[in-house]
């Protein structure tokens, strides 16, 4: 792919601290368009993205895959059709400037899908919660068993094919998202390919591993995303 169309889609809640730097330090010669989705914040995050020379869209319902399918909604209405979406967190947890690592087997057309995986990478002590941990290898693990699919980590961070990314027909509006995405992109035969990601601290307040509800609501979700596609 020569002159590769590529976007990033990065859900946001609450991030003013972090949404700046994550923009800032995602490599622009190879970006196209950094599309930050504020999902309903009380604070500035939505004009510090702008700011930063993201587009900056509002998603007043909350929901991490609501927010990823505002993104796209906004991508299917582009003049542009997109090569390649990568998908981020906006807490400065990953490492924008991986990005590179994370297109190039698809540029180079030896996968449709890339994961990043914090599982294989290098996790700064604290950058993820042990129930963060865990529930990453039940989920990992209940894939392999009940569908024979090989991933270790559910990890925000990745890039996908847009063509890839719009057979899946994502729905999940929450928590589920990742999850949905990994086993769809394998039950359609996508060409996957795992990646070791590094991961550090969040600025910022945990919205989900951190909190008790936030655990509970993923957790739960998670599980019953992997049996509702059985
Ligand atoms: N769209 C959306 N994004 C959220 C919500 N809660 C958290 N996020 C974003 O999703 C990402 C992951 O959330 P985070 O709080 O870091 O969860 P953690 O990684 O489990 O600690 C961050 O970029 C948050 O800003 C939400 O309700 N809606
Ligand atoms: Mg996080």
């Amino acid at each position: 792919m020569s002159n590769t169309d590529i976007r990033v889609i990065i859900p946001a809640f609450n991030e003013r601290n972090a949404v700046g730097l994550v923009i800032k330090e995602i490599p622009k010669n190879c970006i196209t368009e950094i599309i930050v989705v504020d999902n309903g914040s009380s604070d500035d995050t939505f004009s510090i993205a702008q700011k930063a020379g993201a587009t900056a869209l509002k998603e007043s319902k909350k929901g991490y895959g609501r927010a990823c399918l505002a993104g796209m909604d906004y991508l299917a209405k582009s003049e542009e059709t997109p090569d390649i979406v990568v998908f981020l967190d906006g807490d400065y947890s990953d490492y924008p400037e991986e990005i590179e690592q994370l297109i190039k087997p698809i540029m180079s057309g030896n996968a449709d899908f890339v994961l990043g995986s914090r599982a294989l990478g290098t996790k700064e002590s604290g950058s993820m919660m042990p129930q963060q941990i865990f529930g990453n290898w039940l989920a990992t693990t209940l894939m392999r068993w009940l569908y024979d699919i090989k991933f270790t980590d559910l990890g925000p961070f990745r890039a996908i094919r847009y063509d890839t990314l719009l057979t899946l027909n994502m729905q999940d509006k929450t928590y589920g998202w990742t999850i949905e995405m990994q086993i769809k992109a394998a039950k359609n035969k996508a060409r996957i390919l795992e990646i070791p990601v590094n991961y550090r601290k969040r600025i910022g307040i945990s919205k989900v591993s951190g909190t008790l509800k936030g655990t509970l609501l993923a957790g739960y979700k998670i599980i019953s995303t992997i049996f509702k596609y059985l």
